[in-house]
């Protein structure tokens, strides 16, 4: 068995227990703030695929959101990038708009990228060179899009941070509508999928964004932070992904020229 076949398998085995664990009762802590949470089935769920791999493949490395390799910094070897829920808040509040992602990395390469819309029961798969897939049928080419005709994914709540809002405000002015999903891994998917034209944000974490990225690259979309620099799973990063014409235009017409402000925000991010 493959490397991809192995964590096809996991990731699906992973969203039936969360279902599981879902009906026995969802327990809810805070993290670093009050509005930050982790509950008993992020935590179960980064155990099962972290203990699935390391049974299967000892050597390989984990990176994952509830705790394991965040200090790692060698690209060499396989290297997997987990997050067990990507949307806490809806998963919490909503029970639906989340998802399980894994990207994987082979030499700092992307191998492989999976996102489970698991209350859907759609998973959307990659293999680097090999296409993208949603339950086994092939995603077409990505379309190009300008701004004007673009559906935007975006979070209200960077709309109203003052140096911030500068920056995206006539972007949702200029974008034929703007849409919130709450799960950067599914919203990262319907740009996969033509649903939005570009995903916006100012701050991810690598595992946020790891297993979307590879699907989007696959039927040819862009990721990228705002300034235009490749993605690092080592790193929280600003984000753009997005077909490559608006890609483009969002570069040029409005990060570029928001250089000072993004830089700043972009050290911060890393700091
Ligand atoms: P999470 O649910 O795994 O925490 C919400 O807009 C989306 O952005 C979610 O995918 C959430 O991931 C992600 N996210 C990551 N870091 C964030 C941050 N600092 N602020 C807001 N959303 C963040
Ligand atoms: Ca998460």
């Amino acid at each position: 068995m493959t490397v991809y076949e192995f964590a096809k398998g996991l990731i699906l085995e992973a969203g039936i227990n969360v279902k599981k664990i879902m009906k026995q009762g969802i327990e809810i802590e805070t993290k670093s703030n009050p509005n930050d949470l982790v509950t008993n089935v992020d935590k179960a769920t980064e155990k099962y695929i972290f203990d699935n791999i390391k049974q299967t493949y000892p050597e390989h490395l984990v990176i994952g959101e509830e705790g394991h390799g965040h200090d790692l910094k060698d690209e060499s070897g396989i290297v997997w990038v987990i997050d067990p829920i990507d949307g806490t808040l809806n998963f919490v509040h909503q029970k639906e708009n989340f998802a399980i992602s894994i990207g994987i990395f082979n030499d700092g390469k992307p191998y492989a990228g999976f996102v489970y819309d698991v209350i859907n029961d759609k998973l959307y798969h990659a293999k680097a060179g090999e296409g993208a897939f949603e339950n086994g049928n092939l995603l077409p080419a990505i379309q190009s899009s300008p701004l004007s005709t673009s559906i935007i994914g975006i979070n209200p709540n960077w709309l109203t941070k003052p140096r911030l809002g500068e920056v995206f405000k006539p972007i949702v002015d200029e974008a034929r509508s703007a849409r919130a999903y709450g799960s950067a891994a599914l919203e990262i998917i319907h740009v996969a999928t033509g649903k939005l034209g570009g995903y916006i944000t100012p701050r991810l974490q690598p595992w946020d964004f790891a297993g979307g990225l590879i699907i989007l690259q696959e039927v040819g979309g862009i990721g990228t932070d705002l300034m235009g620099n490749i993605l690092s799973i080592y790193e929280p990063s600003s984000i753009v992904m997005a077909n490559p014409q608006l890609h483009a235009e969002l570069l040029e017409f409005h990060f570029q020229k928001n250089n000072e402000i993004i830089e700043t925000l972009q050290k911060r991010l890393k700091h």
